[in-house]
């Protein structure tokens, strides 16, 4: 969706959802900024029981003057457009007014019917709402760093909507935050107005009340109705416990469950556990020792109706564990008689060389799918990237072993263009504009089995995975150091071959 498609209304009303967070204002106010701008009648309302109460959305309301207005829930009509932010219209956390047009802009999980909407925007990747409106302002040529109002409301909505930046993780919501203008001194004000007295005896009462798995070393907590920021609180705490090794704090919000999830063991990565605990039902992700997730009420309600969320947690805690096995890669010698013969096909990636970008020497961020890498250019790399996105650095010289490369220009369609950062003048560079074409080379044996089970892989001194789920593939080259690699069937079909055929 493009925001100039919908600059033919003359009437726009902005809803956030019922119970208004940071992220919901945040992106509500730069909206109406936008449709301020543009000379149209444009009003900012929230609906639901309750009014905002919490000292930091009013500091945030009153210092940023973002003129949201409270509104009755009654049947009044809403003449020309609606566009519900940080939620989706119909669905049980907001709301609903008739209205002649609706739009969604949101970045929760789909829970409504789509068809009879105007038009929609729903990024369920993205980290944080503000993001998604952030980039349609970005896309509309809306200077956002223009009004410091606005850029602190996002980079706040952003901050609160991360559990305070510790569950940041997609690229985009990393590229907002490096960028915003903000309001520093506003912006502590209110990260420290964020939690009631209420919220400190919650977490008292939550403390106490864990659950522990002495087999898997997990822990679990329920809090009562809190900030979700407080569960990312809790879960800092208790990881700290020297029995506990992950820990899944959560609590109930008005569309679903909100959790927060830490590891402190390189065995199990909480971005990895968040993603596998809302499967299916939610979103989750973060870092290697803290991420988060969420829930939908919607599809949890559908599939566990019978089951309490603690349980549920549990049970797929245990799944989890269960469910892989770990292999050292150098005290591993895998069974080549499991294994049969593949040869790599010739599909053609892009590739860059990053010398070409900055100079030998320059400290750098490669920004992609697949997260930040630190690195220094020199003129021994080249990244290569796929067309799902998989981005990796790689030496020149297994590049040359690997591929023939081509001066051919690669125009791959990628759900992020990766980028390198200038870590020092903060200079960004689209590696899509100097990427060209290479074809992997054809006469490396390899060798392949499909995984039964699920494998957390550990690189020679790595203190990080590579994760197989069953169904995925193990191979193994046939040079004499056997490098092992895992990837899921449908990169494996794309890029091998069984031999003979
Ligand atoms: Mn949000």
């Amino acid at each position: 969706m493009h925001l100039d498609e919908l600059e033919k209304y003359k009437d726009i009303t902005i809803q956030a959802h019922d119970n208004p967070d940071a992220d919901a204002i945040a992106s509500g106010f730069a909206l109406y900024s936008y449709f301020a701008a543009k000379g149209k009648n444009v009003s900012f309302i929230y609906s639901g029981r309750y009014k905002i109460q919490k000292t930091d959305l009013k500091m945030m309301i009153e210092k940023l003057d973002i003129p949201i207005e409270y509104r009755q829930m009654d049947d009044s009509y809403i003449k020309g457009l609606i566009i519900t932010v940080d939620c989706q219209y119909g669905a049980g956390n907001v709301y609903k007014y008739k209205a002649d047009d609706v739009v969604v802009i949101d970045h929760h999980q789909p829970e409504i019917a789509t068809s009879s909407l105007k038009s929609f925007e729903i990024a369920s990747s993205l980290g944080s709402c503000s993001t998604l409106v952030w980039r349609l302002l970005n896309d509309a040529g809306y200077s956002v760093n223009d009004d410091i109002r606005v850029g602190t409301a996002l980079y706040y909505g952003l901050f609160r909507d991360t559990n305070q930046f510790s569950e940041l993780y997609y690229p985009l919501d990393l590229d907002m935050r490096d960028s915003l203008a903000f309001d520093r001194s506003l912006f502590h004000q209110m990260r420290n107005s964020n939690l009631s007295l209420k919220e400190l005896e919650i977490a008292g009462i939550a403390l106490i009340r864990y659950i522990y798995n002495s087999d898997y070393h997990y822990a679990i907590i329920q809090t009562q109705p809190c900030d979700p920021n407080l569960l990312g609180i809790i879960s800092d705490f208790i990881i700290q416990v020297d029995e506990i090794q992950t820990c899944v704090v959560f609590n109930q919000l008005e569309d679903g469950y909100k959790f927060s999830v830490r590891s402190c063991i390189n065995e199990v990565n909480a971005s990895e556990l968040a993603q596998f605990l809302s499967q299916d039902i939610g979103s989750g992700g973060g870092h290697i020792e803290k991420a988060g997730g969420f829930l939908s009420e919607h599809w949890y309600d559908m599939l566990y109706p019978d089951m309490n969320v603690e349980s549920f947690f549990g049970k797929r805690l245990i799944q989890y564990f269960e469910s892989y096995d770990i292999i050292y890669a150098d005290a591993f010698e895998p069974d080549m008689s499991e294994m049969s013969e593949y040869l790599v096909k010739r599909c053609k990636l892009g590739f860059v060389d990053l010398h070409e970008l900055f100079p030998t020497g320059t400290s750098c961020i490669l920004r992609s799918l697949d997260g930040d890498i630190k690195l220094v250019i020199n003129d021994n790399q080249c990244v290569l990237v796929e067309d799902d996105s998989t981005t990796r650095v790689i030496s020149k010289q297994a590049f040359c072993e690997n591929f023939d490369s081509s001066m051919e220009t690669c125009d791959l369609k990628l759900e992020y263009p990766p980028k390198l950062r200038n870590k020092a003048s903060s200079e960004y560079m689209e590696l899509t504009q100097y990427m060209k074409t290479c074809v992997c080379k054809d006469n490396i044996v390899f060798f392949a089995k499909k995984l039964e089970r699920g494998v957390k892989l550990f690189e020679k001194e790595a203190e990080t995975y590579m994760l197989g789920k069953p169904g995925d593939y193990m191979v193994v080259d046939s040079l004499p150091h056997k490098n092992i690699l895992l990837m899921s069937s449908e990169q494996f079909k794309k890029r091998f071959n069984k031999a003979g055929e």
